[in-house]
């Protein structure tokens, strides 16, 4: 409850901010990014989302958050062009939470316009879990971001449910296949069919498929040969704050 409160505060403070991590492609060219909330608590220093987004989920703090990541995107984002950099679309997480009423739908859709947030510049993130719950409705969340043009992931591919009955259903653009699968694969030989498996599914749905979680160069390896088309993880980069953010630019200018 004091962690709910503190999430309170600081989402009316503004004091959120989010954290860049990279996706490459197997040639290690710079195709986008992850961003990711980060919250930094006077007395406790960093919170781990994992701490802090299912207290905002519970609480109903997460329609507020969402909204919130928007906004430090455009002002990161203005940030960026007035240093003269260009940054390549950023991908932001999306609970089923957070669109679940209609109202909340709107509002969110709603401030995508307000801040010139196209598909040029953002994509989103969504848990197989969310997407089966939102397609349910007359006006998902889901098919309105579609149909507007955005780039849509299916974020930790294989720990959900009913996975493949979701993929028939509606066609993402990219699959991210859950780190769990991702680490240690080099060495396992049962984890290299499964991970084949899924690639080969996803392409054969002219999907794009992404490993997150690469810590090891062998797994990496494994992955391109395997055909996996983009790449994220600590061993490829952390997360970045803004200032080491602009720095990548440069060097990937
Ligand atoms: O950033 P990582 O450090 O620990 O994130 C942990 C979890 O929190 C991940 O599952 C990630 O998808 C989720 N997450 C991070 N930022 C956001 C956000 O802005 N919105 C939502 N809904 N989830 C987020
Ligand atoms: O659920 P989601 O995929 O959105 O979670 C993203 C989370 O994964 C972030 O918290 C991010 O910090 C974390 N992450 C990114 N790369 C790695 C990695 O290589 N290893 C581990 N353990 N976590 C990672
Ligand atoms: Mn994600
Ligand atoms: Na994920």
């Amino acid at each position: 409850l004091r962690l709910e409160q503190d999430l309170r505060e600081a989402l009316q403070a503004g004091t959120l901010e989010l954290a860049y991590q990279p996706l490459f492609d197997a040639q290690g060219r710079l195709l986008s990014f992850e961003g990711l909330s980060r919250w930094q608590h006077a007395q406790r220093g960093w919170v781990s989302p994992a701490e802090f987004i299912p207290v905002a989920e519970a609480s109903g703090l997460i329609v507020e958050l969402g909204l919130h990541a928007l906004r430090v995107l455009r002002r990161d984002l203005d940030a960026m062009h007035a240093a003269g950099l260009n940054c390549p679309p950023v991908a932001i997480n999306l609970s089923s939470r957070q669109c679940r009423r209609a109202q909340q739908r709107e509002r969110f859709l709603g401030l995508l316009g307000e801040l010139g947030l196209g598909p040029a510049s953002l994509e989103f993130e969504l848990t197989e879990s969310s997407v089966f719950e939102d397609l349910d409705k007359p006006d998902s969340i889901v098919l309105a971001l579609q149909s507007q043009g955005y780039v849509l992931a299916i974020d930790d591919f294989g720990t959900g449910y009913s996975s493949l009955a979701y993929l028939r259903r509606m066609r993402c653009r990219k699959l991210k296949i859950d780190r769990l699968f991702v680490n240690g694969l080099a060495g396992s030989p049962d984890g290299r069919m499964l991970v084949e498996s899924i690639i080969r599914v996803a392409h054969s749905m002219h999907m794009l498929v992404v490993a997150e979680g690469v810590e090891m160069e062998a797994d990496r390896d494994c992955l391109v040969q395997m055909g996996c088309d983009q790449f994220q993880g600590f061993g490829l980069s952390r997360p970045l704050n803004p200032a080491q953010l602009h720095e990548l630019l440069r060097r990937h200018a």
